[in-house]
């Protein structure tokens, strides 16, 4: 199996409702390692380009108005198969099909208000944390 960094961004209703440490912790707990984490805000144009798959879509201006109603916590964990690893812990991304025991599952609300954000390839991952990280806010230890 190959160690993989994926990217995570834990979204406005993850912060507002104070679940950023539950949620690190199920990382943790997974024994993933932290490689990079920071709290910002997001903006239209950031917004734009990595939602840009979905830049046309009814949904967008929804999407961007909730991912820009509070700072958001970016977070780079690094594991065995650390991409897929973090997609199943995150569940579906509708929260209201998501099981009980993912994060969506357990602490989501609906298909825009669904705690999490994480990378769904590792190409995809690679261009996500270049998007969010310099390479010296990231750690090897
Ligand atoms: P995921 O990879 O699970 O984050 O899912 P998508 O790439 O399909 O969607 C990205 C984000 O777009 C979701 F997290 C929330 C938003 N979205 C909506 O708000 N409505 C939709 O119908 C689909 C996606």
């Amino acid at each position: 199996m190959a160690v993989e960094r994926t990217l995570i961004i834990l979204k406005p209703d993850c912060v507002k409702k104070g679940l950023v440490g539950e949620v690190l912790k199920r990382f943790e707990l997974a024994t993933l390692k932290l490689a990079g984490l920071k709290m910002k805000k997001l903006n239209k144009k950031i917004l734009e380009e990595h939602y840009a798959h979905h830049k046309d879509k009814p949904f967008f201006k929804g999407l961007a108005k909730f991912m820009k109603s509070s700072p958001v916590v970016f977070v780079v964990v690094e594991g065995e198969n650390a991409v897929a690893a973090v997609r199943d812990m995150a569940g579906p991304t509708d929260s209201k099909q998501a099981p009980k025991g993912t994060i969506r599952g357990d602490y989501g609300e609906d298909i825009q208000v669904n705690v999490i954000h994480a990378s769904d390839s590792l190409e995809t991952a690679n261009a996500e944390i270049a998007r969010f990280f310099k390479k010296s806010e990231l750690f090897d230890y």
